[in-house]
């Protein structure tokens, strides 16, 4: 960790955490206004640690690797705000944050349309076995070409694509599909009106109807208990054998243990996974077989987009600690007008 220079005009500026690497020009800004201890190094704080360093902060921009909850906040006295560096907030306990009085904030929007791209980025590869097809090449398989001997593939024109999880994301997700003429149906907690129906030609349908019926399911719901496992043997069993997975939403939606079987048994054609449950690990399971496609958790890294996110991130801290109400404030009740 590194606390910025020039301890003179620092002993006015009111502290600040960066609990990960951000670009520089970033952090040169934030030291203009703040003192702050940053952790360019980029190595994940412990527990233990980041319950220390948020003590005496009055702010932190952390990511989704850093868990915020009571524990975390035990001696954070002076803390008002939490910017997470992601749209998706289940690494805060938001009732432990709001009982402690600080403001949590996300980065919703500036990510839509760069995430929207790598799901269909995901999906096109994993239909079209473009990373197992490069694999092929590079241990000199290939011969020939071949009709039938060649990586065979599953279209997506014409094809009917399901998307679990219809929020900005996901209708994002719905557009690019028009565009390769596939008929889209998708399931949510609830139904989008009418218009936003309309403008993704996307129609509603029950999660079981969906799994049984989409030649591509794509997955953009947020982590909750309640989302955890969505997809596990059953939901598996009701899919295609022809169909197709992508899981651009949260590790824990999916039983990875259980889709490994499905993708080794081909009770269902491959998958796509940009997330993990335990991730930076990955189930071995998964690590064995060529019908998965695997990233690691990039469906936001555009250079362009990750500075519109910490950009976010910080215009949230900024207006928090000036007594503005943050733009992507998740807990409202928190906040009070100075
Ligand atoms: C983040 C993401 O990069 O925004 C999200 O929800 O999944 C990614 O864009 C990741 O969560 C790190 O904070």
């Amino acid at each position: 960790m590194n606390t910025s220079t020039n301890t003179q005009t620092n002993a006015q500026k009111p502290k600040i955490l960066v609990a990960r690497a951000i670009f520089p020009e970033a952090l040169a800004k934030l030291e203009e206004s703040f003192e702050v201890r940053s952790n360019q190094a980029d190595q994940i704080l412990t527990p233990e640690e980041l319950k220390k360093e948020l003590a005496g902060v009055v702010g932190a921009l952390v990511t989704g690797s850093e868990r915020i909850d009571a524990q975390a906040l035990a001696q954070a006295k002076d803390l008002k705000i939490v910017a997470n560096i992601s749209v998706g907030y289940n690494n805060f306990d938001v009732p432990a944050i709001t009982t402690a009085g600080v403001m949590a904030t996300n980065t919703p929007d500036v990510l839509t349309d760069t995430t929207a791209d790598f799901g269909f980025a995901l999906l096109m590869a994993t239909a079209r076995r473009i990373t197992e097809s490069e694999h092929w090449i590079r241990a000199g398989k290939w011969d020939k070409w071949s009709i039938v001997n060649n990586p065979l593939g599953m279209d997506l024109h014409g094809s009917t694509l399901g998307i679990i999880g219809m929020g900005r994301i996901g209708q994002g997700v719905a557009k690019r599909a028009l565009g390769f003429g596939m008929k889209v149906i998708y399931h949510n907690r609830s139904r989008l009106s009418e218009a936003d129906e309309k403008a993704c030609a996307a129609s509603y349908v029950s999660k079981e109807e969906l799994l049984r019926t989409a030649d591509h399911v794509v997955l953009v719901l947020p982590y909750s208990a309640q989302s955890h496992h969505t997809i596990g043997e059953k939901e598996l069993a009701l899919m295609k054998p022809t169909a197709t997975l992508i899981n651009i939403a949260r590790g824990g939606i999916v039983d990875d243990l259980a889709l490994a079987k499905a993708l080794r048994e081909k009770t269902i054609f491959a998958a796509g996974l940009d997330v993990f449950e335990g991730e930076p690990s990955v189930n071995p399971e998964l690590l064995k077989l060529s019908n998965v496609v695997l990233a690691p958790h990039i469906a936001s890294a555009t250079e362009k987009t990750r500075r519109a996110m910490v950009d976010l991130a910080i215009d949230n801290l900024r207006a928090a600690l000036g007594g503005k109400k943050p733009p992507s404030l998740i807990n409202a009740e928190v906040f009070k007008a100075e």
